[in-house]
């Protein structure tokens, strides 16, 4: 009660614009909070419906405390479990990825079909009824390619979600793609800290070399309403548009997600040192212009996404204690582009490479410098931290409710 109590009378006296107060950022029992009331709560992208190319692919995730498997089974729907064995508990699968023919509990052999019925108990008395042991479902929900779970019991409506995201990201056709490298790092700083440098592209210029030959930093582009004043987004939108592809600034009314397609400076077209194209063939065959910008699609807590005409960029963040954070990060390509044929790994991996280890470094060190007592909040940049204030919004808006409830 306390502990949500003191995060509700933070929250309610913090000075709007300003960072945040140190706790926030620190404090292992605020952590809770934030797992608690926001990550045990909303929807979570966990992957992407490639990585589960046919019945009996299954990927893992840990979202704080939960063990949790994401597994297609042979009618080809996508399930997700609680990856706790139903006899005592054990984790099921212990790899990050797999396929098998059906879930086999490595302690006792308890064995699941791949929808979560318990087919056998080797050797449990007469009587045992299996159908009241089958695995726990967690809810889940497929989008353009994208996969998100949502632990709660009771998940808030994904019908606004789809609405909103699946015209933009259905011309890229990323569930016909496949993952040709993915990556995961540990930024040491709270999760909140990898989304605020996310949400504003101030550090760009003085941090981001590969990224910057690409990627504009102008100042509105994480803004609040990006690109409306800008001709040239407005021409990219308008050319996207006429082609089938949304491309216009959208956010849901609690400032969710977001989804607007951005330009990429000059001729670029692609991620890349040069600016052409790291795969020879389009991520989609829908999607034939050669300048399309990027399409970013946000959605807190755990996602950004730039997607190209040659490949995608998904980026998923997952707390693992309030000031550890892991990012992973998957770069999607066609599925017929064959490695060192259509398109070269090193190549095609660099710039966000380069771009998620400089900023885990921002990351880190802004953590460091939080850690200090003497750390106050600081006021954002009106021009350039727009995205970052809107961020630290939505969680105000989202977590001081849910406090109430327990005060
Ligand atoms: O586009 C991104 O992923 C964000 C926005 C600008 C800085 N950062 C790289
Ligand atoms: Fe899974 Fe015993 S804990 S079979
Ligand atoms: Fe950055």
């Amino acid at each position: 009660m306390n502990m949500h109590n003191d995060m509700l009378r933070l929250l309610e006296s913090r000075k709007p614009g300003f960072s945040l107060q140190q706790p926030f950022y620190t404090d292992s029992d605020f952590f809770k909070l934030d797992m608690e009331l926001i990550w045990y709560r909303e929807w979570l992208f966990i992957g992407h419906d490639c990585e589960l190319p046919k019945p009996g692919y299954f990927i893992t995730v840990q979202v704080g405390d939960y063990p949790v498997v994401l597994i297609r089974d042979r009618q080809g729907k996508i399930n997700a479990f609680h990856n706790s064995c139903r006899h005592r508990g054990s984790r099921i699968c212990n790899t990050d990825k797999g396929a098998a023919a059906k879930l086999v509990c490595p302690y006792h052999q308890w064995t699941y079909e791949l929808d979560g019925r318990l087919l056998f108990a080797r050797q449990m008395a007469d009587g045992f009824d299996k159908t009241r042991f089958g695995l726990k479902p967690i809810c889940c929900e497929s989008v353009g390619g994208y996969i998100f779970i949502c632990l709660a019991k009771e998940p808030t409506d994904f019908a606004p979600v789809r609405a909103l995201i699946e015209p933009y990201l259905l011309p890229h056709r990323l569930g016909e793609s496949k993952i040709a490298f993915e990556s995961t790092i540990v930024e040491k700083g709270n999760w909140k800290l990898v989304w605020e440098n996310n949400r504003e592209c101030y550090h760009c210029a003085s941090n981001h070399p590969e990224l910057c030959r690409t990627f504009p930093e102008a100042p509105t582009t994480g803004g609040i309403h990006p690109g409306e004043e800008d001709p040239e987004t407005q021409a990219l939108w308008s050319k996207c548009e006429a082609l089938g592809m949304p491309s216009k600034f959208r956010v849901d009314p609690a400032g969710q997600y977001r989804a607007t397609r951005v330009p990429l400076l000059d001729d670029a077209v692609s991620f890349t040192m040069t600016g052409k194209p790291a795969v020879r063939q389009n991520l989609s065959a829908t999607v034939t212009a050669d300048q399309i910008g990027s399409l970013v699609f946000n959605h807190y807590p755990t996602t950004w996404n730039h997607i190209l005409g040659d490949h995608a960029v998904s980026f998923r963040v997952l707390p693992i204690s309030a000031t550890e954070t892991a990012v992973t990060t998957k770069w999607l390509v066609n599925k017929d582009a064959v490695e060192g044929v259509d398109y070269d790994l090193a190549e095609l991996t660099h710039v966000w490479t380069e771009t998620n280890d400089q900023d885990r470094r921002i990351v880190e060190e802004n953590a460091f410098g939080i850690r200090s007592p003497a750390y106050e909040p600081g006021p954002y940049s009106e021009l350039h931290e727009g995205g970052v204030v809107q961020f630290v919004e939505w969680y105000a808006s989202f977590m001081a409710p849910r406090l109430r409830e327990h005060v």
